[in-house]
């Protein structure tokens, strides 16, 4: 006979309760089934198309840090150099005409890894009227409805339950999508994330949460501010599968992120993966980062870097010397196009002032 609890109120008897050694779930299934089988099998097209992304977002940031220096770019700006497998590993096995994604202030990449077209990013970036927020959103507020990217957000962790609202309109509208919302580890210790994963397990929603741990929030390493540093742990009090993937490899982003929405589309609820990386530049422009050393980067650099890791493997799959250095003058030159693009773009109209203040439907 299994053992009952008692509601000491009612005195009913009903609700068995189950010992927590004899728990049918296992919450490390998903991490398995990565373990068995860790990197996607990408063939050299493939790869080249994924190392094309990741080059792109690179020399986008790298140009952004530039028109920040010349007094182009205002208000703030986060680069995601050194995490730029995250993105497009995840957002190349989502489905871009049912999914959807929203992240915090550190979002260029992500939109770039959605396909979305450098120009208007940069001309955003600039306040150009030609912005994919008509230039009044900035670095941290981009948002296209079209290509169902929400956002950019400057409240840390407020993407986790607008995220989990995604996913209620995916599962409520039966449209077959999945949210996927992107958060740091700093975020990662506020209250409002774990409510989120509480309604988002209860109610099954199709959403994966991704933590980007890039080591630091600011200036503050994970192990100074996290109890618990291992945060694909964190969502087990809630019987949320985790999943701990090399951020540095796009190929096991990838491979993680296909077992993680096959999970999620079959209508399990949500999964919840951490990223492991690492980024390159201060939190933003206006960081200093004397709280790590310089010889702490240049090995991350020199040992881990995505892109360059993804470069000797197209070499070893024989791609040619010369392929890859016309790739790479392809990107520079879409990316100066787009920086020329924002520099001549108009500012928007003083009337664009009383625009887009309140957004009654969408
Ligand atoms: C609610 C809230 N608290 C504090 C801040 C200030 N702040 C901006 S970024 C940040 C650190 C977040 O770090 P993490 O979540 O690790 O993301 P990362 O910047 O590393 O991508 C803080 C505390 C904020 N923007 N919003
Ligand atoms: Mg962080």
């Amino acid at each position: 006979m299994p053992k009952t609890k008692t509601d000491a109120a009612s005195g009913t008897t009903d609700t068995p309760v189950t010992p927590a050694t004899q728990d049918d779930f296992d919450l490390g299934s998903l991490q398995q089934a990565l373990e068995g089988d860790k990197r996607y099998k990408a063939d050299k097209e493939e790869l080249l198309k994924l190392y094309e992304q990741m080059l792109l977002i690179r020399r986008f940031e790298e140009k952004a840090g530039q028109l920040y220096g010349l007094g182009l770019i205002g208000g703030f700006c986060h680069l995601y150099i050194g995490q730029e497998a995250v993105a497009v590993g995840l957002q190349s096995a989502l489905d871009g005409d049912k999914d959807s994604v929203i992240t915090g202030y550190r979002d260029h990449g992500h939109m770039l890894a959605y396909g979305i077209d450098p120009k208007v990013i940069m001309a955003e970036l600039t306040g150009r009227a030609a912005g994919i927020s008509k230039g009044k959103g900035g670095s941290m507020h981009m948002f296209s409805v079209e290509h169902k990217f929400y956002g950019g957000h400057g409240i840390v962790g407020a993407q986790v339950p607008l995220g989990a609202g995604l996913a209620f309109a995916h599962k409520y509208n039966e449209d077959g999508g999945v949210a996927m919302s992107y958060f740091g580890d700093g975020a990662a210790n506020q209250g409002q994330v774990y409510e989120a994963f509480n309604m988002a397990a209860l109610w099954k929603l199709p959403i994966i949460f991704v933590i980007e741990n890039n080591q630091y929030a600011m200036g503050t390493a994970v192990n100074r501010s996290s109890a618990e540093t291992h945060f694909h742990r964190r969502g087990s009090a809630f019987r949320i599968p985790g999943m701990q993937v090399d951020g540095m490899d796009v190929l096991e982003v990838r491979k993680a992120a296909e077992i993680a929405l096959e999970y999620v589309r079959a209508g399990n609820g949500p999964v919840l993966m951490e990223l492991n990386t690492y980024r390159y530049r201060g939190h933003s422009m206006s960081d200093p980062a004397k709280y790590r050393s310089r010889e702490e980067v240049q090995g991350v650099r020199d040992k881990r870097d995505p892109i360059e890791h993804a470069k000797a493997e197209l070499v070893e799959l024989g791609m040619s010397e010369d392929t890859l250095k016309d790739l790479d003058k392809t990107v520079r030159k879409q990316i100066s196009e787009a920086a020329d693009f924002a520099e001549s773009s108009p500012e928007p109209e003083m009337s664009e002032l009383y625009t887009d203040v309140l957004v009654e439907r969408y």
